[in-house]
C-alpha cells in the first residue's frame, strides 16, 4: 500500500512556526468538514473501520499518535507528530488511531459532510468490500 504524505508550507522563524493548509490547491479534495480528536485518554484505540467513499486528510498538530492502515491486503503504522506533514487516507481503507500522548491533537480534514452511511464498522465486512471492490 502507498502511503500518502504532505508536506505543507512551514514557516519558521525566531518567533516560532507557522504552516499553512490550502484548500484546491494542497488537498485533493473540496474540505466540506474539519473535526479534531483530543483529550483522548490512555490506551484507547479509536477509528476502527473504513469508509466506503469518504477521503481525509489527518494532521497531528500537537503531540503524537499512531495511525494502522489496512486496505484489505497490506497493513502499515505511520506514527504521527509533525504538525507540518498531513496523511491522507483514502476510501475502502481500514485505519485505527492509538497510542495517543496525552497532548495529541488530531486534526482532520474531510471531503464530505459525516454520515453513519459510509461507515464500515466490521472488520470482515470491510475485507468483503475491499475484495469485491478490486474484482470490479
Ligand atoms: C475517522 C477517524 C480518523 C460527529 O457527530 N461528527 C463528525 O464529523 C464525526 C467524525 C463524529 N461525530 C460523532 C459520532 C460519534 O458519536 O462523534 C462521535 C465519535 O465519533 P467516532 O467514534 O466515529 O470517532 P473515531 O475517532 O473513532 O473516528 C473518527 C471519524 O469518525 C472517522 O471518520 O476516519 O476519526
Amino acid at each position: 500500500m502507498k502511503i500518502v504524505t504532505y508536506d505543507f508550507k512551514t514557516s519558521a522563524d525566531k518567533r516560532g512556526a507557522l504552516s499553512a493548509v490550502e484548500g484546491g490547491r494542497d488537498i485533493p479534495f473540496e474540505i466540506k468538514r474539519v473535526y479534531y480528536i483530543y483529550n483522548t485518554k490512555p490506551d484507547v484505540r479509536r477509528g476502527c473501520h473504513a469508509h466506503k467513499s469518504l477521503k481525509q486528510v489527518l494532521i497531528c498538530m500537537k503531540g503524537s499518535c499512531k495511525i494502522l492502515l489496512d486496505d484489505g491486503r497490506e497493513r502499515q503504522e505511520v506514527r504521527m507528530n509533525m504538525p507540518g506533514k498531513g496523511l491522507f487516507i483514502g476510501d475502502m481503507v481500514w485505519r485505527e488511531m492509538y497510542d495517543f500522548s496525552p497532548d495529541c491533537v488530531l486534526v482532520v480534514l474531510a471531503s464530505d459532510h459525516y454520515t453513519e452511511d459510509d461507515y464500515i464498522r466490521n472488520h470482515d465486512d470491510f475485507i468483503e468490500a475491499a475484495n469485491q471492490s478490486r474484482d470490479r
